[in-house]
């Protein structure tokens, strides 16, 4: 809670795209409580094209779509930082894969811009000179770079201090073993003729406990064997 609050600013041609999502749930409560700040920025209130505002053009060499440009990119990132230092994050398939790890990390920076790609994306320019670091959220192609953008502003508010509240952070601690979580219960305890686990109801702490580690072990052998091997994701 000593923390500064961390600052997220995100460039898109569709800013709507993240009122929803933004404004509910978890997400709401951290701007509320001045954990974190979330700016959305309309890449073409940076353009130079003040009749059409256009930000893409056709690719140099040919060939399908169009390119995003860098003048307005390169404006918008230099207006939004003023004389903040910031990280600059473009999602894309070709970045490197976003995982827990990253997210944790992520914490620690006062201040991301993250730019939202579309069309064909963004002049190579972009990529060098105003890119600090390029992320892939996963192994398939979007329609823009708006959902990678939202999913990782997600990941990293809930690990800032004070954003979940005591009992949630505790649960998020115990992922910290590279498990993931077993089946779980609520009431009742015969639902339909469905019942929860004996263990579950016998009250002893640490029965229960061994068995959630095992069961936790088993899943995450039969579906994510990969993250058994050692410093995946978390
Ligand atoms: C698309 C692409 C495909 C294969 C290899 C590299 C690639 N880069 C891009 C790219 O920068 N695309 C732009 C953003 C424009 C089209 C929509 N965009 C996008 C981002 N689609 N999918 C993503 C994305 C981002 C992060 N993690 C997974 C997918």
């Amino acid at each position: 809670m000593k923390n500064i609050m961390n600052r997220f600013d995100i460039i898109t041609i569709f800013p709507t795209m993240f009122v929803p999502v933004f404004n509910e749930s978890i997400l709401k409560r951290a701007q509320e409580k001045k954990r974190i700040a979330i700016r959305v920025h309309d890449l073409r209130d940076y353009t130079d094209d003040k009749k059409h505002r256009k930000i893409d053009d056709r690719p140099f060499g040919g060939g399908p779509g169009m390119v995003m440009m860098p003048q307005p990119l390169f404006d918008a990132v230099k207006a939004i930082k003023g004389r903040r230092k910031a990280k600059v994050i473009y999602t894309s398939p070709a970045g490197k894969p976003f995982t827990q790890f990253h997210a944790k990390r992520l914490t620690k920076a006062k201040n991301l811009i993250i730019i939202c790609g579309h069309y064909e994306g963004i002049d190579e320019r972009v990529r060098e000179s105003l890119v600090d670091e390029e992320l892939s959220v996963g192994d398939y192609v979007l329609t823009g770079g708006e959902i990678p953008a939202m999913l990782i502003v997600d990941a990293i508010t809930r690990l800032i201090p004070g954003v979940l509240g005591k009992k949630e952070s505790l649960i998020h601690e115990s992922f910290e073993d590279n498990l993931l979580e077993g089946p779980q219960y609520t009431r009742p305890a015969n639902f339909r003729g469905k019942k929860v686990p004996d263990v579950l109801l016998s009250g002893n702490h640490k029965t229960i406990e061994i068995w959630r580690n095992s069961r936790a072990l088993a899943l995450t052998k039969a579906v994510r064997p990969d993250l058994l091997k050692k410093d995946k994701g978390v």
